[in-house]
């Protein structure tokens, strides 16, 4: 790690002996913020193994890692209770002007955030470090590598960031040549006096995750936590390139990416948008259950997509880590992320500990240790009474938090496409757009074209999870799982959708898919098994591409005709499959107020096309 004091200046980089000189906006913005947040030291990032070494130790004197035991290199964290999840009602889109932050975004006029936000980061990191962080979202070696730099003044973000992204030389070297790169600065909001004891989460009861769409840069104030602090992930990667996608002409999207393998040895790839803690990671691993098929991973969360020199649409990953979701993740349901894990290198964060130094969450296992200390540090047992039968404090809770979550490279995946080192990407046949729930919407429906696709994209709606504080299962709309990640106006962003389509070679377009694996029974049973099983309407999707698969057409799209979906071995009896599948145009006639409000919220700049095709599915749904 390479320790340079206060006030940076080109002499040390020399003295460093760097090649390249410190761009001096990079510099000056350096100078600038150590000036206002004033720590003991400044830590440039280098990526190096010895930096991790470093890092690691100082985590684990701070008490913020333990070490995991059986998992090589992985560390277990536990947060403040207080800062578990993304916080949506404290971020912030500060567009110049109110109307390009839109209806869907808290907005703040960008002088005035800055005037409040200024006196916060004043002596923020006071007692602290503060590392200067280049890094690289997706390859370095791309045309025009998105490049970023996070100053923090947390070590967890930090070690954190080097699973998550491209971290260190490579990517400072890029920016020393004059490559443009995004700032974001990061404080926990936390300084220490002289004679303070640090805690093992330091964070603030305060917090800003803003966004300055225009000049292209994030403060984020007051959180350690995933989204709101790794800024290269949702911040940069969703709310700022999806503004720079908008001016350029391409996607910056909450999908994963797979490639798909038939028996006959063709290949496609797909991408999918599900929102937070609503299957993306699992899809992206999927184990198929029906032989032949072949998964691989490309990515789970994050995809940028541009047209080809061929016209079709390519995806990469930007990512070059998992941040996934720990809960439900077993090896009877994502045995692919269970491996990743294994190989160690890896932090988990909020999940329970086991007694003999290992880490656990529900699904990991069948049935829960006989005794676990859970996220909050507290005895914990399944039957929530310690062994003198008196109740624990943690009686009835869950021992992992809902949103802890897991840090591992992406390399570690065993089922890694090659593809996913390729700069350009991969060509994608399918985009599937789901939500989580429990009615009306049928396990997979296919668009009719393109617009309709982006009208079933615009009106996607899922229960809210724990990836976000506020209330759990809440239906609310979630355009392409977009909603609190659009950098800019959500109709201007519908626009751009159609507009992206408009401009393309209709035959060269990815079809468009609905998908809902959570619709339950009367019973509050899921209706669909998911996980593996997800393989068979791949299959289906895959089939109608080149038109093998046969489609009943429904009021609200193309849905599997009878004996088209392979269901061949699986475990469901006819009466579930059919509810699974079915369009009740009762339940979808209810649907209609609620997407009619979310235009209405939206207002005048939700494409004309879209209210079209608003209508034509209430004429449909009359008739039906
Ligand atoms: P983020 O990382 O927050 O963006 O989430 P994600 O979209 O990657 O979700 P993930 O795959 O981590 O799944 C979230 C939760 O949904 C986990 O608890 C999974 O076990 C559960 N889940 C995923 N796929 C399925 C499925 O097909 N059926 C059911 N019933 N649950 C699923
Ligand atoms: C999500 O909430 O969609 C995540 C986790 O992927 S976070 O990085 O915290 O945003
Ligand atoms: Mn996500």
């Amino acid at each position: 790690m390479t320790s340079v004091l206060s006030g940076a200046t080109q002499d040390d980089r020399a003295a460093q002996d760097r090649p390249d000189p410190l761009a001096p906006d990079l510099l000056a913005w350096i100078q600038e913020v150590a000036a206002l947040t004033t720590p003991d030291r400044i830590v440039f990032v280098t990526g190096s193994d010895a930096e991790w070494q470093e890092l690691t130790e100082k985590l684990v004197a701070a008490g913020t890692f333990r070490p995991v035991a059986g998992m090589p290199n992985s560390w277990h964290a536990l947060s403040d209770p207080a800062d578990v999840a993304r916080v949506e009602d404290r971020t912030f889109i500060c567009s110049e002007r109110p109307q390009d932050a839109g209806p869907t975004n808290n907005w703040m006029d960008p002088t005035e955030m800055k005037e409040l936000l200024t006196p916060l980061f004043r002596g923020a990191m006071r007692g602290r470090t503060m590392y200067v962080m280049p890094y690289c979202m997706g390859p370095e070696t791309a045309a025009s590598p998105k490049l970023g730099v996070e100053i923090t003044d947390s070590e967890y973000v930090v070690a954190s960031m080097r699973v998550m992204t491209r971290v260190g030389d490579r990517a400072l070297a890029l920016i020393n040549k004059g490559h443009t790169w995004v700032k974001g600065l990061h404080s926990l909001g936390a300084p220490l006096e002289a004679d303070q004891a640090d805690v093992a989460w330091p964070c603030n009861e305060t917090k800003y995750i803003v966004h300055f769409p225009e000049e292209r840069s994030i403060w984020s104030y007051g959180s350690g936590y995933g989204g709101n602090a790794l800024l290269g992930k949702k911040c940069y990667s969703l709310r700022i390139a999806s503004v720079m996608a908008r001016d350029e002409g391409w996607l910056a999207e909450h999908m994963l990416i797979l490639k798909l393998t038939s028996p006959s040895n063709t290949t496609h790839y797909v991408a999918a948008a599900f929102p937070s803690a609503c299957g993306k990671t699992n899809l992206a691993m999927l184990e198929p259950t029906i032989p032949g098929w072949k998964v691989e991973t490309l990515g789970d969360d994050i995809a940028w997509m541009t047209f080809g020199k061929d016209g079709r649409l390519y995806a990469v990953n930007p990512e070059a880590g998992l941040f996934g979701v720990a809960p439900g993740t077993g090896w009877n349901t994502n045995p692919n992320a269970m491996r990743a894990i294994e190989a160690g290198n890896s932090v988990f964060t909020n999940v329970a500990a086991t007694d003999d130094g290992g880490v656990w969450w529900e699904g990991m296992t069948d049935e829960p240790p006989a005794h676990l200390t859970d996220w909050k540090g507290r005895d914990w047992t399944p039957s929530g009474v310690d062994a003198d039968g008196n109740e624990l404090a943690s009686a009835g809770q869950p021992a992992a938090h809902p949103n802890s979550r897991f840090c591992t490279p992406i390399t570690q995946v065993p089922i890694l496409a090659d593809e996913y080192f390729e700069p350009v990407g991969v060509p994608i046949s399918a985009i599937l757009f789901g939500g989580r729930r429990k009615t009306t919407i049928p396990l997979v429906s296919e668009a009719r074209d393109w617009q309709h696709g982006v009208f079933m994209g615009a009106t996607l709606s899922s229960e809210t999870t724990a990836a976000a504080t506020g209330a759990v299962g809440v239906v609310r709309r979630d355009p392409m799982a977009m909603l609190p990640f659009i950098g800019y106006n959500a109709g201007d962003y519908f626009q751009h959708w159609i507009n992206v389509g408009k401009g393309a070679d209709a035959t060269k377009l990815p079809k468009i898919f609905y998908v809902n694996w959570f619709r339950r029974d009367a019973d509050g049973g899921f209706l669909w098994p998911g996980f593996g099983e997800n393989s068979r309407v791949l299959k289906w999707i895959i089939e109608r591409l080149d038109g093998a698969a046969t489609a009943e057409e429904t009021a609200i799209g193309y849905v599997p005709a009878e004996g088209a979906l392979d269901i061949d071995g699986l475990d469901v009896t006819p009466d579930q499959l059919a509810a699974a599948l079915a369009v009740e145009p009762e339940e979808w006639r209810q649907e209609l107020p609620l997407i009619e409000e979310w235009f209405a919220k939206i207002g005048d700049s939700v494409p004309s096309s879209l209210r079209d095709e608003l209508d034509a599915l209430k004429l449909r749904l009359a008739e039906a």
